[in-house]
């Protein structure tokens, strides 16, 4: 008896469960909500009415005008003609009428006038100082973007398409009256890309990179080879890619490489390379043996670092490097210095006899040895360095120029420390540790990358100068080709808006409901344009 009536609570428990749950965003029509939000947004109910096929972009008098402003056109026209509406059906009719409050109708509009104020050229590439300003007014008065540079127009475009909603009638293509005033709040909002864990095809790559065209995000960061393969193809050492890639398949080539490169340029994206060393370089040794550090003392055939002790190992850098620079057009290389073992290089006798003859007495002195040397050959080749934060929390002294990219969050370190650290030093500082799209939690997890903003490190205004933004981090461990897309979008979009958008201060009331129903839209609209986007929140849906 007693049994049954426990089973029948149990039973009750589960139940009330069922019902007390948050069921999650039901259908909300957001309607061109502009993610990342834009700095200042002025907007109405009242709504005009637009027809794809036969809208234009005209280009003003006086505009500046080139490649990047026109396939920018071609790009956004083909959004608004094929993408911008979701599927029409019947039911869809019933259902967008839901929530929906409209304003008055003012009008059809037939283009936008398009003004750039200043100069652009065909062969211009974004760096880290472009201005992304752009105004944005659809109103009765005037349907005009303008901004100071190509890149800003870039950024307005995308604003633009984005207020395009399916009407509460079910087929007409509506957008709100508005006023946008826009620019980011930090210069560099990058993804890092690993593509030696597991091999990335160009497809997967340029969907990255319009995702992150999508989201506003301007640098991608390519972990160009890691311990696991070199994808890379040098022209200079073929050996490396030829012995070291996966497969003669699974390599990107010089033209692969400058496909990548313009692909994100008429997107208004950097292409910034990482050549991480002296550790994960295992991959080079199959072909190199002789650049790492020998440890069979530790092991039998055990490789290490790269070995910091012989000139040769410079040489082979200067090389390589010099390469890296002429195929890629970023400012920036990436030198990486992570995660540096030092075990390999205390069992090896030569290593030991060279600290000794050279006075160097800790093994974070041979790093600093190896990483200033390394920062000074990139120097002469006229590139500026980011490196990881190890370098600096060594104690390496770094030429004032470099930036510092603060990755960890775990154990003794916390990133806010860090970002003090750096800052204080009058270091400029990159922050990933809180954006790893490679750890999945339950649920929404965008939010916990939206809790965490880089101005939350606890220091001064100045310090807050030091830094220049951040990346999110796609790892490839646990990706390849099949669910990478996925794995990113629409989760990077959460570090996309803190990197844009307003500051929002600590401890304030975030609308978690609002930003997860326009993320639900951005997610949906990306989906549209085919990006394999998953689901932002627990439960949701498409139309
Ligand atoms: N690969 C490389 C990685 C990581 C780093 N470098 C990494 C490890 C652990 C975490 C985050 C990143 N997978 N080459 C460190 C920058 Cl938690």
């Amino acid at each position: 008896m007693l049994k049954w009536q426990l089973l029948f609570v149990l039973y009750l428990i589960g139940l009330s469960k069922a019902y007390i749950v948050n069921p999650g965003p039901l259908y909300v029509a957001t309607k061109g909500e502009i993610w990342p939000r834009p700095q200042q947004q002025q907007k109405s109910d009242d709504y005009f009415v637009l027809s794809p096929r036969d809208f234009q972009f005209i280009l003003s008098e006086n505009s500046g005008d080139c490649l990047i402003l026109r396939s920018g056109f071609t790009r956004y026209f083909k959004i608004l003609q094929q993408n911008t509406i979701p599927r029409f059906s019947k039911r869809n009719q019933q259902k967008s009428v839901k929530n929906v409050s409209e304003g008055e109708y003012l009008g059809v509009i037939g283009n936008l006038t398009v003004n750039l104020q200043g100069n652009c050229n065909d062969n211009d590439y974004p760096d880290i100082n472009v201005d992304e300003k752009y105004q944005l007014n659809v109103t009765t008065d005037a349907v005009l973007l303008s901004a100071p540079s190509v890149w800003g127009i870039l950024r307005g475009l995308e604003s633009f398409s984005q207020l395009l909603y399916l009407g509460a009638d079910g087929y007409t293509v509506r957008l709100n009256s508005t006023v946008i005033v826009d620019y980011p709040r930090y210069k560099h909002r990058g993804l890092l890309l690993d593509t030696a864990r597991h091999y990335m095809p160009l497809t997967q790559i340029y969907q990255v990179i319009d995702g992150l065209a999508y989201n506003k995000m301007n640098v991608f960061h390519w972990h160009l080879v890691d311990d696991q393969s070199f994808p890379f193809v040098s022209e200079k050492f073929p050996e490396l890619s030829q012995l070291g890639a996966y497969d003669p398949l699974f390599v990107y080539d010089p033209d692969d490489v400058q496909n990548v490169i313009e692909y994100a340029r008429l997107r208004g994206i950097r292409v910034m390379p990482e050549i991480d060393t002296p550790g994960h370089t295992r991959s080079w040794g199959v072909s190199h043996p002789e650049l790492l550090t020998n440890c069979s003392a530790l092991e039998e055939g055990a490789l290490g670092p790269l070995d910091p002790t012989r000139e040769r190992t410079y040489e082979f850098l200067k090389e390589l490097l010099g390469e890296v620079k002429s195929v890629f057009k970023d400012q920036f290389i990436h030198l990486g210095g992570d995660e540096v073992g030092f075990e390999c290089w205390q069992s090896n006798a030569d290593v030991v006899a060279f600290m000794k003859t050279n006075n160097i007495s800790t093994y974070e002195d041979l790093e600093s040895y190896y990483i200033q040397k390394v920062i000074n050959i990139a120097n002469n080749l006229l590139f500026n360095s980011i490196v990881w934060e190890e370098v600096f929390v060594n104690g390496v002294s770094l030429p004032n120029d470099t930036i510092v990219h603060v990755w960890r969050d775990y154990g003794d370190y916390h990133w806010d420390e860090t970002m003090r650290a750096v800052t204080a030093a009058n270091k400029d500082a990159l922050l990933s540790a809180c954006w790893y799209l490679d750890h999945l939690q339950t649920g929404g997890d965008w939010k916990s990358f939206y809790e965490c903003d880089p101005n939350d490190f606890g220091g001064s205004d100045e310090q807050a100068g030091h830094i220049i933004g951040g990346e999110a981090c796609m790892w490839s461990e646990v990706v390849n080709e099949y669910n990478v897309v996925q794995r990113i979008w629409p989760r990077a979009s959460a570090p996309a808006e803190k990197l844009w958008s307003p500051y929002i201060q600590v401890g304030t009331y975030f609308d978690y409901t609002e930003t997860s129903q326009r993320l639900e839209e951005h997610t949906c609209r990306m989906n549209r344009r085919g990006i394999p986007a998953q689901p932002p929140n627990a439960a949701g849906f498409c139309l």
